[in-house]
């Protein structure tokens, strides 16, 4: 079989009994049945189409092994782990369609899902599993990214450059999308003009390194106007020195500690707002290709932030 379901690894980690009950970690919060969980895609299929280098397949186990011993906050909610949607070769198509009816499945049961990349080619899975768990939403896309990844599909199909334009033809009527952090260099005048077309809401790497509020305004329009926001993370926005373990590293890049700025800008927005963050997911980390184990330890500083934070206000 080309997909397959993997279920979860066993969490392990450090653990200090001698300094008390708070010495807690993230590999000590996992709990079946918990409000927030996390699934991986472990597929190497979309950056292949992309031809990028090859390596997001490893990219849900590293992130795993990196979020185990960070800790966590003595308040924080448990979360599940529904393990892997395994895509082998290139059956692409299947594996997202694998992967967005089991996020439409656990989106029944948990309040707030991490999807674990794969390139970017998760996003349209993510995507499309949010829109199936709640068809009549409203759902703002604030993408996180050095790329616009608006590409047409060609003729081998989708790849991880062209999520977004497969959202708009799935969903033509309700696109509502904001880019944050791309790079001029890396979007040809083609993608830059399509999202002109495509009322893309944009905010530049140098925008935000001029002023790490620079998205601020737009990230607050998105979320007024829609239920849902689906947040999604490409983790090639920073620097190669931040993310050098990914299919294409960013020469300039926005700083870490503006993306974590950005991230607990959209969550502490939920509170006392109608939006939601039921999804959001982590993409592009490529284990093969790190130095030190930074850039998985970095996605994993992102994902528990999106893990631990407080709840949404209720509605
Ligand atoms: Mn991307």
């Amino acid at each position: 079989m080309s997909v397959t379901r993997t279920p979860a690894p066993d969490w392990t980690g450090r653990v200090d009994p001698e300094d008390g009950p708070e010495a807690i970690r993230l590999h000590q919060r996992v709990q079946p049945g918990a409000k927030r969980a996390v699934i991986g895609f472990a597929c190497d299929a979309g950056v292949k189409r992309n031809k990028g280098r090859i390596g997001a397949k490893d990219g849900p186990a590293a992130l795993r092994q990196a979020l185990a011993n960070l800790s966590a906050p003595v308040d924080a909610p448990p979360f599940s782990d529904l393990g892997d949607v395994t895509v082998e070769g290139d059956a692409l198509e299947a594996g997202q369609e694998t992967l967005a009816n089991a996020i439409a499945d656990a989106l029944a049961d948990h309040e707030r899902l991490l999807v674990m990349g794969g390139g970017h080619e998760t996003a349209f899975a993510s995507y499309a599993g949010l829109r199936k768990a709640f068809p009549q939403a409203r759902i703002g896309i604030l993408n996180l990214d050095a790329h616009l990844d608006l590409r047409l599909p060609g003729e081998a199909g989708g790849s991880s450059g062209t999520p977004f334009a497969q959202i708009r033809a799935l969903d033509p009527e309700r696109f509502d999308y904001l880019c944050v952090g791309y790079a001029e260099e890396a979007n040809t005048q083609a993608l830059m003009t399509r999202a002109q077309d495509w009322n893309v809401g944009l905010v530049s790497d140098h925008e935000l390194i001029a002023d790490p509020h620079a998205a601020h305004a737009a990230i607050s329009d998105l979320m007024m106007r829609n239920d849902y926001l689906y947040l999604t993370i490409d983790i090639d926005v920073m620097s190669h020195f931040q993310a050098p373990g990914v299919s294409a590293p960013a020469a300039r890049g926005v700083p870490f500690a503006t993306i974590e700025q950005i991230v607990s800008f959209v969550l502490t927005s939920l509170d006392g707002a109608r939006t939601k963050l039921a999804l959001a997911d982590l993409v592009e980390l490529s284990p093969a290709h790190d130095r030190d184990g930074v850039t998985a330890k970095t996605a994993a500083v992102l994902a528990r932030r999106v893990l631990m934070s407080a709840s949404d206000a209720p509605t």
